[in-house]
C-alpha cells in the first residue's frame, strides 16, 4: 500500500500564501475536482480560514462548509483544531469545546486535527474525548498533531514520548505537525522510525517549504515508513507552503510508496487553481516573498509566517533597521518563557514581546497582556522552567495557576445564545460569535437584516491575523 496523501490547498496552502483569502466559490470547482484524484483526505477548514471568512470575505465559514462536503462525496475532509482555544484565541468551556465538535463533524468533517501550542496534552482532552464520542455518528477520526520544534527540551526522545502519551489517550492518528519548516531531512527519518516502533496507529507528516528543506524531509519520512504526507496541489505549494502533491506523485510512481493518485483530475484542478492564483498576483494578495525560499529560518527556528508578521510591525512603528536585533531576541525570549514551540498564540506572544524588548530598548518593560496570562499558567504547562526572574518583572507575584486553565471556565455555551438572542439562528451562529465575537456579530446582523452598516469597531485580535498552523 501507498503513501496516503492529505492536500492542504484549500486551506494551508491559501492561508500559508494568499493570508487565507480564497473565498468559497473559488474553491468549490478545485475541490470537486480533487475530490476525483483519490486522496485519502482533503484539508479545508480551521486555522484561520473560520475567522478570514467572517472578517474579510463576508461568508458563513458553516455554510462554506456544508459547501465543500457537497462538492466532495468520495474523501475525507479534516480540520485543525487548537485543542481548547477552537479556533480562536482563548480557552473555553469543555462544553463549547464539545458542541463546536460536534457542529463540526455534523457538518461535514471526518477528520479533526487537534494540537496544544505548548503540546500540554490537557489542553486537548476535551476536544479528543469529544471527537471519539461523535465519531461514529459522524464518520469522524481523532487525529493528534504533536507540535513540533526543537529546543534543549524539545528532543527526539520527548517526541517519541510524546507519541506514545498521544495513542493512549485515544487518537486514531499522530501528525507530526512542523508548522516553521525547520524538520530536517535526517532528524525526520529518525523522529519517524522511533515513533513507529512504539506506536501502532498511522503517522502524518506536516511540514512547509519555507526553508527550503521540506521535500528531502518529506522523502526521508517515507523511507522512514510514514503512512501519511500533506502536500498542496502545485499552484499554491512552495514556499511557506507544502511540499507540490504532483511532484511527489511524479517521484512515487512506480515504486512501493506510490500514493496512486490522478494526474488528470489534479490537472484540471491545477489549471483551475492557477488562475484563481493569478489573480492573487495580479492584485498583490499574493507576496512573491513568500514563495521565495528562505534558510534563515533554519537558523532562527521561527516560522515564515511570523517573519513576515515581524517585518510589518517594525514597518509599521518606523523600525525596520531593529530587524535583525529583534531576530536574535526571540530565541532569548523564547528561552525565557521555557521554549514555547511557535505556533498560534504563542508565535505572536513571542514576537510581540521581543519587539517590545528591542523598540522599549529595555527588556520586559512591557508586556503584551496574552504573555501576562501565559506567566500567570493561564494557557497551560510551560514545556521547560520559566525564567523566574523575568516572571517576576512582568507578573510580579501575581498568583500562578498549576491545573488545567479551563478548570476555571463554567458552561458557556446557553449564556451566549441569550446574550446574542435574535442575531443567531442557529447553535453554528451562537459558536461563531463565541469565537470571534465582533466579526461575527457583524456578520449576523448584515446577514439576517441586510442594512448598509458602517462601523469603524477594532476587533480585540486583529494583530493576530498572521497565524501560524
Ligand atoms: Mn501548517
Amino acid at each position: 500500500m501507498g503513501v496516503k496523501i492529505v492536500d492542504t490547498c484549500l486551506r494551508d496552502g491559501h492561508q500559508s500564501l494568499l493570508a487565507t483569502r480564497l473565498a468559497t466559490e473559488d474553491i468549490l470547482p478545485v475541490a470537486s475536482l480533487l475530490d476525483k484524484a483519490g486522496y485519502y483526505a482533503l484539508e479545508v477548514w480551521g486555522g484561520a480560514t473560520f475567522d478570514a471568512c467572517l472578517r474579510f470575505l463576508n461568508e458563513d465559514p458553516w455554510e462554506r462548509l456544508r459547501l465543500i462536503r457537497k462538492a466532495c462525496p468520495n474523501t475525507k475532509l479534516q480540520m485543525l483544531f487548537r485543542g481548547q482555544n477552537i479556533l480562536g484565541y482563548r480557552h473555553y468551556s469543555d462544553e463549547l469545546v464539545e458542541k463546536f465538535v460536534q457542529k463540526s463533524l455534523e457538518n461535514g468533517i471526518n477528520i479533526i486535527r487537534v494540537f496544544d501550542a505548548l503540546n500540554d496534552l490537557r489542553n486537548l482532552k476535551s476536544a479528543v474525548d469529544a471527537t471519539n464520542k461523535y465519531k461514529k455518528q459522524y464518520d469522524g477520526h481523532c487525529q493528534i498533531a504533536l507540535s513540533y520544534t526543537t529546543s534543549p527540551v524539545h528532543t527526539i526522545d520527548y517526541f517519541v514520548n510524546l507519541a506514545i502519551e498521544v495513542e493512549k489517550m485515544g487518537a486514531d492518528s499522530i501528525c507530526i505537525k512542523d508548522m516553521a519548516g525547520v524538520l530536517l531531512p535526517n532528524d525526520a527519518y529518525e523522529l519517524v522510525s522511533r515513533i513507529k516502533a512504539k506506536v501502532k496507529i498511522p503517522l502524518e507528516l506536516h511540514t512547509h517549504c519555507t526553508g527550503g528543506v521540506a521535500e528531502m524531509t518529506i522523502m526521508r519520512a517515507i523511507e522512514a515508513g510514514i503512512d501519511i504526507v500533506d502536500t498542496a496541489l502545485s499552484p499554491l505549494s512552495g514556499g511557506t507552503s507544502q511540499p507540490c502533491t504532483e511532484a511527489l506523485e511524479y517521484v512515487l510512481q512506480g515504486t512501493k510508496y506510490d500514493p496512486g493518485l490522478n494526474l488528470e483530475y489534479l490537472k484540471k484542478a491545477c489549471d483551475l487553481l492557477t488562475v484563481v492564483k493569478d489573480r492573487f498576483l495580479a492584485n498583490g494578495g499574493l507576496n512573491p516573498k513568500a514563495l521565495t525560499t528562505n534558510p534563515n529560518i533554519l537558523k532562527y527556528q521561527v516560522p515564515g509566517g511570523m517573519l513576515s508578521n515581524l517585518m510589518s510591525q517594525l514597518k509599521g512603528q518606523g523600525a525596520m533597521d531593529k530587524y535583525e536585533e529583534v531576530l536574535n531576541e526571540i530565541p532569548r525570549v523564547r528561552k525565557d518563557l521555557g521554549y514555547p514551540p511557535l505556533v498560534t498564540p504563542l508565535s505572536q506572544m513571542v514576537g510581540t514581546q521581543a519587539v517590545m524588548n528591542v523598540i522599549s530598548g529595555e527588556r520586559y518593560k512591557m508586556s503584551p497582556g496574552e504573555v501576562k496570562a501565559y506567566l500567570r499558567g493561564e494557557y497551560g504547562k510551560a514545556p521547560a522552567e520559566v525564567n523566574e526572574e523575568v516572571r517576576k518583572k512582568i507578573i510580579g507575584d501575581a498568583p500562578i495557576i498549576t491545573h488545567r486553565p479551563a478548570d476555571d471556565i463554567a458552561p458557556e455555551f446557553d449564556a451566549m445564545k441569550a446574550k446574542y438572542g435574535s442575531i443567531v439562528k442557529s447553535d453554528e451562529d451562537v459558536l461563531s460569535c463565541a469565537l470571534f465575537e465582533n466579526v461575527a456579530v457583524k456578520f449576523l446582523e448584515a446577514k439576517n437584516n441586510p442594512k448598509p452598516t458602517v462601523s469603524e469597531e477594532k476587533d480585540e485580535v486583529e494583530e493576530f491575523e498572521v497565524l501560524i498552523g
